[in-house]
């Protein structure tokens, strides 16, 4: 089997996505995603403009040694402009790899581990009570686990507070939105809406919140030790973690649990994190870590430091990741969590997918590969629209992590 031809496909059924098709010799073609929110248009210039030319004449089914070609032949490795690119490739390529031995990729990886890929869902609102009620509609749709995020008094807009139910889409058309954010207000409501979830919804449902990259060591240890009497399933990115070492003044104060990884995309940006256990989720999703290839590299690296996997799985991410997220945390050992924000049914109607959702879980189906398809016509039907993430800033004006 050979590669002869491969084209990247950029819509917008309701947000922008960028998808990698390649196709073979025998008809087949093989689908990874390309998105990245905000950049989609710098990872399909890398894709169509450096990396198809490589591809065509290629055996798709050589995995491990094209995704080494690209990484290591590039000379300049990693970001997530490349590694997205190579990520769209490298599932791409297990695509057609399950397709041509007719068979799902979960097999490939070792086959099911558990029944099914227990997720969680996104409650989120403007105060407490919005939030709470939110989570409540999650719990009746079956969810098990619920992420926590509320707005915050005297902000006018924060992270995680969208416009509507079940989708949030933080990206917006035109200019980058300007946020503003006060970590004194912040830290006061935190400690509330967890005290009052517990108190309403009880102790069997599993929960989570999100920080977003927004507190320094010391004050991410002060509301992780805030959370304590709450039992968070995990409390994510609660410090920018380019300085890895950074988290072991948070590991240090607090036992709440610890997820990060969703901005990740070498293993280099985490090995720190999870050889010396300053996390417990490492969230690292398959289109922006370089694909499944490496992804089971550093879930294998995790199982060994007690560390389990939380891929990252937002609706900025096609259901081509979320396939992949899905056949993965169904085979994995030290699966965890898989983030499921819901896609929209137009975005669902561009693709058509294998995987289901039931009894708070992901089934990602036994279609061959990766069990997604890419619908064309009805992708055209949306064409690309710029639009960037928000920008965030103190009261004082300063610019903050948004
Ligand atoms: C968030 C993401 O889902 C999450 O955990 O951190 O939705 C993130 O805000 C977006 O992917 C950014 O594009
Ligand atoms: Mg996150």
């Amino acid at each position: 089997m050979k590669i002869v031809d491969a084209k990247v496909v950029v819509c917008s059924p309701g947000r922008n996505f960028a998808t990698l098709k390649v196709i073979t010799d025998e008809g087949a073609h093989g689908l990874g995603d390309a998105t990245l929110n905000g950049r989609e248009l710098a990872v399909a210039s890398y894709l169509t403009d450096h990396v198809i030319p490589l591809l065509l004449g290629r055996d798709p089914s050589r995995i491990e040694d094209l995704w080494h070609e690209l990484h290591k032949g590039a000379y300049w490795r990693g970001g997530p402009v490349t590694m997205s690119a190579i990520g769209a490739v490298d599932l791409a390529l297990w695509d057609l790899k399950g397709k041509a031995l007719d068979t799902p990729v979960h097999n490939l990886l070792g086959g099911a581990a558990r029944r099914g890929v227990t997720v969680y869902g996104h409650a989120n609102g403007t105060d407490v009570d919005a939030a709470l009620d939110a989570a409540r509609g999650y719990l009746d749709l079956g969810y098990e686990a619920v992420r926590l995020q509320c707005g915050v008094p005297g902000l006018d807009r924060t992270y995680g507070v969208g416009r509507g139910d079940l989708y949030y889409e933080p990206a917006q058309e035109g200019m980058p939105l300007q946020e503003t954010w006060s970590t004194d207000a912040y830290l006061r409501m935190v400690p509330e809406l967890f005290a009052a979830a517990r108190d309403q919804l009880g102790w069997e449902v599993r929960l989570l919140h999100d920080v977003h990259h927004r507190l320094t060591p010391i004050e991410a240890a002060r509301l992780g030790k805030s959370l304590e009497d709450y039992g968070l399933t995990w409390l994510e990115d609660a410090v920018p973690a380019e300085l890895q070492e950074g988290f072991r003044l948070v590991r240090q104060h607090t036992t709440t649990p610890l997820a990060v990884g969703e901005v990740f995309n070498r293993i280099t940006d985490c090995h720190t994190l999870i050889t010396e256990q300053l996390i417990d989720y490492i969230r690292v999703t398959p289109a922006h870590i370089g694909g499944l290839t490496p992804l089971l590299r550093v879930a294998h690296l995790a199982e060994l430091y007690h560390v389990r996997t939380g891929c990252h799985g937002p609706t900025d991410l096609s259901p081509v990741n979320l396939a992949a997220s899905a056949h993965f945390g169904l085979a994995v050992h030290n699966f965890g969590l898989q983030e499921y924000m819901r896609h929209t049914p137009e975005t669902d109607a561009v693709f058509p997918h294998a995987y289901t959702f039931a009894d708070g879980m992901l089934h990602p189906g036994d279609a061959p590969g990766l069990g997604v398809d890419l619908d064309e016509d009805a992708a055209a039907a949306h064409p690309y629209r710029p639009a960037y993430l928000p920008v965030n800033r103190k009261l004082d004006g300063t610019v903050h992590s948004w």
